[in-house]
């Protein structure tokens, strides 16, 4: 009876139909309101001057990279093998991506064919 109020309580708490929706699942947890706790180690690559500066990063399994678009023109973050695209980055934007599988990831900017770059994914 008591979970069954602080369900309803969260629920009514979060004001959603998707919070109902999950009326009878156990408890999940509701999302950090917090800041979410350390991300994993973060390598930073920059979209500069038609490039990827360094074009080639290597890390562990689980680990994140930062992609940080410094150009005034547009560009992407593309996958060879289309496992991740970044979508349009406008100068300042950035984007993350986490790599959870060992392997080496090709990528290019959609809009520019010349900007090529790697991604080494080890176990760790
Ligand atoms: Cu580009």
């Amino acid at each position: 009876m008591r979970r069954f109020v602080l369900s309803l309580g969260v629920a009514l708490a979060l004001g959603g139909g998707v919070a109902l929706a999950q009326y009878g699942d156990p408890p999940t947890p509701v999302p950090a309101m917090a800041p979410a706790p350390a991300a994993s180690p973060v390598s930073i690559v920059h979209v500069k001057n038609f490039a990827f500066v360094p074009d080639k990063v290597t890390i562990n399994a689980g680990q994140t990279v930062r992609f940080v678009q410094d150009d005034d023109t547009p560009h992407t973050v593309t996958a060879v093998d289309k496992s991740f695209d970044s979508g349009n980055l406008d100068k300042g934007q950035s984007w993350t991506h986490t790599f959870d599988k060992a392997g080496t990831y090709a990528y290019v900017c959609a809009y520019h064919a010349t900007m090529k770059g790697t991604v080494v994914v080890r176990e760790p």
